[in-house]
């Protein structure tokens, strides 16, 4: 058995922050299917042993079952050394990031693609149009951030980074934009994270693509 057990599906922006991680610092690591599409995390067995929650990811070290992929990116920072913030108002400032993504970045950008390409029947034109303005609204704020350096808190990447790819990888044609050619300073960045070694695409890191018909 790995080191590493994530709970986590291909679709998932939120889980893909905790296997990008998990894969970029190089663990021993291997990734349990969740069904979500077919109801897994609304069952009473999963909400019971695996998150009360009721939500993807979860990773599994030894005893200890993390879930919220912000609290699961400290924990591999901390445990690894990379990607870690190395001063308490650097640390600070990634959970910052991380809690504007959840809320702002990955927060509208997801359910917005959930509605697009997944829900039956898809969403209602009003909603969508509300979670693309949010969505809009957050990403020229991370794009004026990127601006003036590389990476959110400077020169070096941090979890802060890794947790804002979230949605940013998945294919322009799911969301009906191309955020990269949109947002440019977001282009070169999403690039450079995807140069690093063992950098890996959502679909290619974690089970259940291509979904079947
Ligand atoms: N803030 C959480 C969000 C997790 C989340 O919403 N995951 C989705 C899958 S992409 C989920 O399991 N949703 C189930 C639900 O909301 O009922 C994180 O970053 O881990």
């Amino acid at each position: 058995m790995a080191e590493y057990q994530l709970y986590c599906f291909a679709q998932s922006g939120n889980a893909y922050r905790a296997a990008l991680m998990l894969n970029l610092i190089g663990a021993d690591w291997e990734p349990i299917f969740v069904d979500f599409f077919n109801g897994e995390t609304r069952t009473e067995a999963y909400r019971s042993s695996v998150n009360e929650m009721g939500e993807a990811p979860v990773l599994v070290h030894g005893s200890r079952k993390l879930t919220q992929s912000g609290v699961i990116l400290e924990y591999l920072a901390g445990r690894s050394g990379k990607f870690l913030p190395r001063s308490e108002d650097d640390r600070l400032e990634a959970l910052r990031w991380i809690i504007f993504d959840n809320q702002k970045v990955g927060g509208n950008l997801g359910p917005y693609r959930f509605l697009r390409n997944f829900a039956k029947p898809p969403g209602d034109p009003i909603v969508m149009d509300f979670l693309k303005g949010r969505a809009f609204a957050a990403l020229a704020i991370v794009d004026k951030r990127l601006s003036g350096s590389p990476y959110l808190l400077g020169a070096e990447p941090t979890i802060a980074d890794l947790s804002l790819t979230g949605y940013l990888y998945y294919p322009p044609d799911e969301f009906g934009f191309d955020i990269a050619a949109q947002y440019k300073n977001v282009g070169s960045w999403l690039d450079r994270i995807k140069a690093m070694p063992r950098w890996a695409h959502p679909y290619d890191l974690m089970p259940g693509h291509p979904m079947p018909a």
